[in-house]
């Protein structure tokens, strides 16, 4: 799908100011519903990695024709969970190259048979290039990890009634220059000093590169003509709440809709039989955020009904979008949800976790959520990738406040700000907004972390990268992350809000704790004067190892992190009442990076461990957070700090 194809240029709003520009093939996510139903593959596939010298043997020798098990040994490979860190095998910790996968399905016989039914198939995300074979035949390929991408399989499956199906997957996780995150293969052919054939994956960025399928793989069907996807911008005037409302039906005929709004208790607050306009109504609850309101994250559900007719019969399809009504908006100083002042106590996080590296896990993500409450924490950043879909719902509904970051991380090479790049940067913003988009929780996009920014060509790739984001979203801010020269910088005249990562008294001056409130204060001080934009550190820290004590301190201690925090801290309290709009700690816990000198088994800049035990340091967090919480916010009676959560 074009990128020209799906824009959207047709803006709704004549009631509200704001209107959303993004629309063609939707990417909603798969519900069930009364006219849909949804059969999860996860569980154990079949795998085998292609270690041939060349990678390619999987291709030459088409092992998606028959079942992997027939053209050569498998192991059994979890699904969804990455695949390096789930067997004893040290080169497949660290494979480069194809991966595959298989399983065989029994597709309900009703889904073959009745002629009226889409049978779609769906992966989370799979990390990085994916190519897709159903019973032997191709159905789609993927670039990029981290977003869903799906194929309707249902003339497939029709193909071969009555007999399983085969679903082969084979993903590579190759990073090139091209690819986001960029990365580089370099060859080492000296033998006095390598084996034969030995290559390694360059990579500038900071976490291990975790492949495999990473999220649940799901088949799923829809009527022939059905709803393709819904955008809703949200707005308020007063007490009278508006939802703006766009709905896109695929093989479309004769259509009839019946859209409905109903509230918590579900009683119907607004109704229509439109596929687009504004659902208006009176005694608004607004979407809060977690700690700002007693009554945070209130979430309405839209209904909609599609009723098609054409020579072949009826279908009707039925869709349930949850919808936070709140407004986001940003002035010099102050980032507005809902026109009051937001400041993001939040932490960055990553997909990560033992055993399972970047692999969907409920028990890890409900925990996740657990911890965050328990810090007080209103808000984080999906640093360095979009995160499940299904966490983002876990947001909306625990009003957790999301800074959706697309992978742009490590683009450092000045060859990877070539056209082909941006083009590649491009389609992923449009997949990441139209997949993100009706989340109330994602307040803001970013579209990369730490690149080159001084670089020439980064003012070009910025200004177009950002100038499209807002066309795909003109009602959410745009930032990316910088750790540049606030005076080297090239990409932030077209940012909303400045975000800037710093480590003093760490990669800066180690150990001289002494220099961060001088240096942090002029760092926010220049780049405000500069650009007189609301600042968010986005990322500060230290790296701890837990169980290390050191008085006075000293790096890589418990009581180094504390004090590098608490000096943060109280600049952040000078500026917070000026311009400084947020502090995200990094990190929430600890993370597998690849190997190397300055990491022992991984970053260790969590405020809790890998396995989510807390450090010193998230002591100190959280009363600062519930601090921060009671002066700036309501919190809720029952979660009012000291608190037995
Ligand atoms: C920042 C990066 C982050 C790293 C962090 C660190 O954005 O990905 O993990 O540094 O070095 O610059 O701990």
């Amino acid at each position: 799908m074009g990128r020209s194809s799906l824009l959207w240029f047709r803006c709704l709003s004549f009631l509200v100011p704001m209107s959303f520009c993004l629309a063609g093939t939707g990417m909603l996510f798969p519900r069930e519903s009364s006219s849909r139903e949804v059969k999860d593959l996860s569980g154990l596939w079949s795998f085998r990695a292609d270690k041939s010298p060349n990678r390619n043997q999987g291709f030459e020798q088409a092992w998606y024709k028959s079942r992997l098990a027939e053209t050569g040994p498998v192991i059994d490979m979890p699904v969804p969970a990455s695949y390096n860190d789930i067997t004893q095998d040290p080169t497949l910790r660290d494979f480069i190259g194809w991966v595959w996968y298989d399983r065989e399905v029994v597709v309900p016989t009703r889904w073959v048979t009745d002629e009226g039914t889409r049978v779609v198939l769906r992966v989370g995300s799979a990390h990085y290039y994916s190519v897709v074979w159903v019973n032997g035949v191709k159905v789609t390929e993927h670039n990029g990890g981290h977003l869903p991408f799906e194929a309707e399989i249902s003339s497939v499956v029709r193909g071969s009634p009555g007999s399983p199906c085969l679903i082969t997957i084979a993903v590579n996780n190759t990073l090139t220059l091209e690819t986001l995150p960029p990365g580089t293969i370099q060859f080492f052919n000296d033998p006095t000093k390598y084996p034969k054939g030995f290559f390694v994956q360059n990579i500038n960025f900071d976490f291990f590169n975790y492949a495999g399928i990473h999220r649940p793989v799901l088949l799923y069907t829809t009527p022939k003509t059905y709803i393709n996807d819904i955008t809703v911008v949200t707005d308020f005037l007063d007490s009278t709440g508006l939802v703006q409302y766009k709905i896109s039906v695929q093989n479309a005929a004769d259509v009839t809709f019946k859209v409905t709004l109903t509230d918590k208790d579900r009683h119907c607050v607004a109704s229509s039989s439109e596929p687009y306009g504004v659902l208006k109504f009176t005694d608004v609850q607004l979407w809060w955020p977690y700690l700002m309101h007693e009554n945070p994250a209130y979430l309405y559900t839209l209904e909609v009904h599609m009723m098609a007719v054409d020579q072949s019969g009826a279908y009707t399809d039925v869709y349930t979008l949850p919808v936070g009504i709140r407004t986001v908006r940003v002035t010099t100083t102050q980032f507005l949800i809902n026109n009051k002042p937001f400041y993001f106590h939040g932490v960055n996080k990553h997909e990560d976790s033992d055993i399972r590296g970047k692999g969907f896990d409920w028990p890890l993500i409900v925990k996740d959520f657990n911890l965050m409450k328990w810090l007080g924490a209103n808000s984080f950043r999906t640093s360095h990738y979009p995160y499940a879909e299904e966490i983002l719902q876990m947001c909306d509904r625990h009003g957790i406040v999301v800074i959706d970051e697309c992978p742009g991380v490590g683009i450092k090479d000045i060859r990877s700000f070539g056209n082909v790049s941006l083009s590649h940067h491009l389609d992923v913003m449009d997949e990441l907004v139209r997949r993100d988009k009706n989340h109330p929780s994602v307040v803001m996009w970013s579209v990369a972390n730490e690149p080159a920014s001084e670089m020439t060509p980064a003012e070009f790739y910025f200004k177009t990268l950002i100038t499209y984001t807002k066309e795909l979203d003109p009602t959410r801010p745009v930032t990316y992350i910088t750790d540049s020269n606030y005076a080297r910088d090239r990409g932030a005249p077209y940012v909303d809000v400045i975000c800037v990562n710093s480590y003093f008294s760490w990669y800066h001056d180690p150990g001289h704790l002494e220099v961060i409130p001088i240096q942090l204060n002029t760092q926010f001080e220049n780049w405000y004067g500069k650009y007189q934009k609301p600042i968010i550190q986005s990322e500060y820290g230290a790296d701890t190892v837990p169980g290390f004590h050191n008085d006075p301190p000293v790096m890589f201690t418990e009581e180094y992190q504390n004090a590098v925090l608490q000096s943060y801290h109280s600049v952040f309290d000078q500026k917070r009442k000026k311009y400084v709009i947020g502090e995200l700690i990094w990190n929430f816990a600890d993370f597998m990076t690849v190997q190397g000198v300055t990491r022992v088994l991984g970053n260790k800049k969590g405020v809790f461990t890998r396995q989510r035990q807390p450090k010193a340091a998230a002591f100190v967090l959280k009363e600062r957070y519930w601090r921060l919480a009671n002066e700036t916010g309501k919190i809720p009676p029952w979660t009012r700090y000291p608190c037995g959560l």
